[in-house]
């Protein structure tokens, strides 16, 4: 039996527990383990001073990216930091386990130094989403990281706890998802995480890896190969599990990318939740594909189970651009998903997206089409705040040219058309004629960000008039930023050194 430590550096969620931990903690245990897990994200996210007020929202993620900013936040928040060191070296774990993405490599790389200068006895690895397609471990390996997991940890983590090794490029995928225990949460002071009012006490669960369709644009779709669900009886479980364990639970999140990859397992699921509810009430939102084969008895079937909201992707309005996108529905399908979802008592959230390469003025009118032909369907419009990201490791990365892209240096929301005529102000502008649109209609229109709309605007305008050399209207744009933000410190600067006439 070992003891090991499982940490999650920042940047990560702050509505619920890592699910990568509770899972891995959970398999640990399962395997005998005694397992201690310090989600230093939420802590320090408590424990943020001011000027660090909006660095969780999930549109600032790109500062995580940058060494010297996080290693100034760890800095100047030294003690939320050595506390959750002197804890960790306390339990004096055999090995310490890093999850790691794209926004915490820097923090985790910090972390990783500290623990080695604090816990030279322990053994030291890190795995997560940067390792589920090929990154550079080079950075982890410099600050004293032993071994980099790569895919998923569940087998392979439980092998290096026991001593073993498991081979640099990472053990196969799981095809028994049914296998895994359930989640953890109990290693997590639930306390510190902070939903948003409408999602009430809630839990997250992940219940399938992968995707049944191959968007061009998409990114998450990369990280797990085919599609691999639970069965319906098994997801029941565990809803019923965490319900029993936590009697106040008012609410389910389903995070898969897509919760009927499988009918049948969707049935199984809805039929056991409607016989025997885990709870009184529990309601639960997942995010779905249109599938024309999903009538409105199943539709009906997912209310009585609970299910109060789901989430579609229908990104276009027009069938020319569902093709480029390689959109594997009819335009048609989705009026009568939308119709069917909404006609059973689902509130239906929809995400669109702006400016695909190749998207004509004609498409995107196409779109405020399908939002007025079902305006009445619709209880949110959800307008991509990127408007459309070149995403790493999706097709469209990888295919510029097929797409006539040129790219950006700074960042994959500024790419722009080959004739010039689709760039990201074009694309923001679309997004706002759309969000007028929608509101005119009675539509909900999400946010999607964490600051607000209006803050966000100027700040990533700015960000791409200066990656375009731009000075003088970068400087415009941050100035705009900076009256709904005058206490960005940091703006400020980067406002002083355009040096603007
Ligand atoms: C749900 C989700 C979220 C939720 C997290 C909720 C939660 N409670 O966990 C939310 C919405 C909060 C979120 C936020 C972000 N996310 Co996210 N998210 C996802 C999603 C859809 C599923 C993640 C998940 O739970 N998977 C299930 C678990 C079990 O899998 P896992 O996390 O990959 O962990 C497995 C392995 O990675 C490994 N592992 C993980 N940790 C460790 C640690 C050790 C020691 C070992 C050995 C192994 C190991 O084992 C695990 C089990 O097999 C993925 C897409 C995808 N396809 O995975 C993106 C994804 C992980 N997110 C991503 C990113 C970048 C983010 C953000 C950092 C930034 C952003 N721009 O979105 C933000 C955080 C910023 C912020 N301020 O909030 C990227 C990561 C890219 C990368 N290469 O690292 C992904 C892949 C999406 C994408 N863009 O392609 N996300
Ligand atoms: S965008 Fe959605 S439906 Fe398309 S591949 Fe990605 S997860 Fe699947």
């Amino acid at each position: 039996m070992s003891r090991v430590a499982l940490v999650q550096p920042p940047v990560w969620g702050i509505y619920d527990p890592p699910t990568a931990l509770a899972q891995l903690s959970s398999c640990l245990k399962a395997a005998g383990h005694e397992v201690l897990v310090c989600d230093l994200n939420i802590e320090l996210y408590r424990r943020r001073l001011p000027a660090y007020r909006d660095a969780w929202a999930i549109e600032r993620s790109s500062f995580w990216t940058r060494l010297d900013d996080v290693r100034a936040l760890l800095e100047s928040h030294r003690d939320a930091v050595e506390e959750a060191l002197s804890r960790l070296a306390a339990f004096r774990p055999d090995l310490v386990g890093l999850s790691v993405n794209t926004c915490s490599w820097p923090a985790a790389r910090e972390l990783a130094r500290r623990l080695k200068e604090r816990l030279p006895q322990a053994r030291l690895a890190a795995g997560g989403p940067l390792f589920c397609v090929p990154s550079d471990p080079a950075p982890l390996r410099d600050a004293g990281v032993d071994f980099v997991v790569r895919g998923e940890g569940e087998k392979a983590f439980v092998e290096l706890a026991g001593g073993r090794t498991v081979p640099e490029a990472g053990l196969p995928p799981l095809m028994d998802l049914d296998a895994l225990p359930f989640l953890d949460l109990e290693a997590f002071p639930l306390d510190l995480y902070d939903p948003p009012g409408h999602m009430g006490r809630h839990i997250s669960l992940m219940t399938s890896r992968g995707c049944v369709q191959q968007c061009v644009f998409c990114g998450p779709r990369a990280y797990w190969d085919g599609f691999r669900t639970m069965s319906g009886r098994r997801i029941y479980d565990e809803v019923r599990h965490h319900a029993a364990h936590r009697p106040d639970l008012e609410a389910i999140e389903f995070l898969d990318l897509l919760f009927n990859g499988r009918l049948e397992t969707l049935r199984e699921f809805c039929g056991l939740m409607a016989e025997a509810p885990p709870a009184p009430g529990l309601r639960w939102h997942a995010n779905l594909v249109v599938r024309p084969d999903m009538d409105e008895a199943l539709y009906r079937a997912m209310r009585a189970a609970g299910c109060r909201h789901v989430t579609f992707g229908i990104e276009s309005g027009s069938q020319r651009v569902l093709g480029l996108m390689r959109k594997r529905y009819r335009i048609a399908d989705a009026d009568a998903a939308l119709a069917r979802a909404h006609g059973a008592g689902i509130a239906v959230t929809c995400n669109f997206m702006f400016g695909f390469p190749g998207e004509t003025e004609a498409d995107f009118q196409q779109t405020l089409a399908f939002l007025e032909r079902n305006a009445r369907r619709l209880d949110t419009a959800y307008p991509s705040r990127s408007y459309c990201t070149i995403e790493p490791h999706s097709y469209l990365a990888g295919h510029l040219d097929e797409f006539g892209v040129i790219p950006s240096p700074a960042h994959g929301q500024y790419w722009r058309s080959r004739d010039g005529s689709n760039t990201y102000p074009e694309r923001l502008r679309r997004c706002e004629e759309f969000s007028r649109r929608a509101r005119e209609l009675g539509i909900h229109v999400g946010e999607g960000l964490q600051t607000s709309v209006e803050k966000d605007k100027w700040l990533s305008l700015g960000d791409y008039h200066e990656s375009c050399g731009e000075r003088e209207e970068a400087a415009r744009c941050l100035r705009r930023y900076l009256e709904c933000a005058p206490e960005d410190e940091a703006v400020r600067g980067r406002l002083a050194a355009l040096n603007p006439s």
